[in-house]
């Protein structure tokens, strides 16, 4: 049975035998460590020193915790509702951290200054306090509930799709088919792209009226998207695991093979501009060079742009054509050539010369 007095008391007493001998071996290891200096005594001015030190650490690590992670305190925003709303959500439950933090340093603190004691004192023997106990844990849960109700509140924001702005790019007819497009504004229309992660870029389809996937116009690195527009992302990979992410516009998805993610953003008229990002999956040796690039501009030049492209690639197509015919024609004439010299020749003169030699060769042996 162990003795009721704590080991601490019986350390110094006349029996240092028992369990509770590390005890005093520790003390022993100090001792010695002092006299021999290893632990230094710190005198006003070093302390002063080192808590300058650890200050200026402190500081440094905050200052630069910002641009490591593009953002001083809270995820990016600006750029689209999405983001916006998750900034808010990660406000607030930042804010009722800091206030928890606040509460209980600030607890800990005035009992560690206000109740410490002399050295060899021996401390109040308490035993539960059950009034405390049944508050901490419902303040804790109450919190907890509170947090979770705020989150539930804001998620379909966060996820459901905003429709366009009433001045944004007007989606002509034809553009939204009904697969694979689960998450579409309330009044179905968004421009829907077609996001491919591949090793290692990005390709973006655009959507068009027909159903020939072969003439949609296509995008690699950077997508072009008209501003005050809602645009839907069906996001996929056709190798390895991917992540799409701008983080101005938004959280990450991830693109994945054998499966469709989903994701929106609507960047407002007046925030024309590029917003960059990167893949956000380590999806290879050349990961690092998978970068991701919107550029939105105002819906009369998406306007533009698309029409641009549409008519290269159909010129494009028109070139490969002519390329095809031409090479059709000559195949063609190469084979009536042929025809008419394999009709100007007799039958004996077409047989191989390399038999009439062997032939010839077979007689003269
Ligand atoms: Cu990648």
């Amino acid at each position: 049975m162990f003795d009721a007095k704590p080991p601490f008391q019986r350390a110094s007493g006349p029996t240092t035998r028992g369990w509770f001998l590390p005890v005093q071996s520790v003390t022993r290891i100090r001792q010695a460590l002092r006299r021999s200096n290893r632990i230094p005594h710190l005198t006003r001015a070093s302390w002063r020193t080192l808590t300058s030190a650890i200050a200026l650490a402190i500081g440094l690590t905050l200052v630069t915790a910002g641009p490591a992670s593009a953002s001083f305190w809270a995820p990016q925003h600006g750029g689209s509702p999405n983001a916006d709303r998750i900034h808010t959500l990660y406000a607030v439950v930042f804010g009722v951290g800091v206030v928890i933090f606040i509460a209980v340093f600030g607890a800990l603190v005035y009992a560690i200054v206000k109740f410490r004691a002399r050295p060899g004192a021996v401390a109040e023997q308490l035993h539960g306090n059950t009034r405390l106990e049944i508050g901490w844990t419902a303040g804790a849960a109450g919190i907890v509930l509170v947090l979770g109700i705020v989150t539930f509140l804001m998620l379909p924001g966060i996820r459901n799709p905003d429709n366009s702005d009433a001045d944004g790019w007007a989606i002509p007819a034809g553009y939204q088919t009904a697969k694979d497009k689960e998450l579409l504004p309330k009044d179905g229309k968004s421009l829907n792209i077609d996001v491919n992660g591949q090793q290692y870029a990005w390709r973006f389809t655009y959507p068009d009226a027909d159903q020939d996937r072969q003439n949609n116009v296509q995008a690699y690195e950077e997508m072009v998207v008209p501003t005050g527009t809602t645009v839907t992302l069906d996001i996929r990979s056709s190798d390895v695991g991917h992540a799409w992410w701008i983080p101005k516009l938004g959280g990450k998805a991830d693109a994945l093979p054998g499966y469709t993610n989903h994701t929106w953003f609507k960047i407002p008229r007046g925030k024309e501009g590029t917003y960059v990002g990167q893949c956000a999956e380590l999806c290879g040796r050349n990961h690092a060079n998978m970068t991701a690039r919107v550029r939105a501009v105002t819906p009369d030049e998406f306007t533009q742009w698309l029409a641009g492209q549409k008519q290269s690639l159909a010129q494009a197509g028109v070139a490969a054509q002519q390329f095809r015919d031409q090479q059709a024609k000559n195949d063609a004439a190469a084979a009536a050539a042929q025809a008419a010299e394999n009709e100007t020749t007799t039958p004996e003169a077409s047989t191989s010369s390399t038999d009439a030699e062997s032939a010839a060769g077979a007689a003269q042996r």
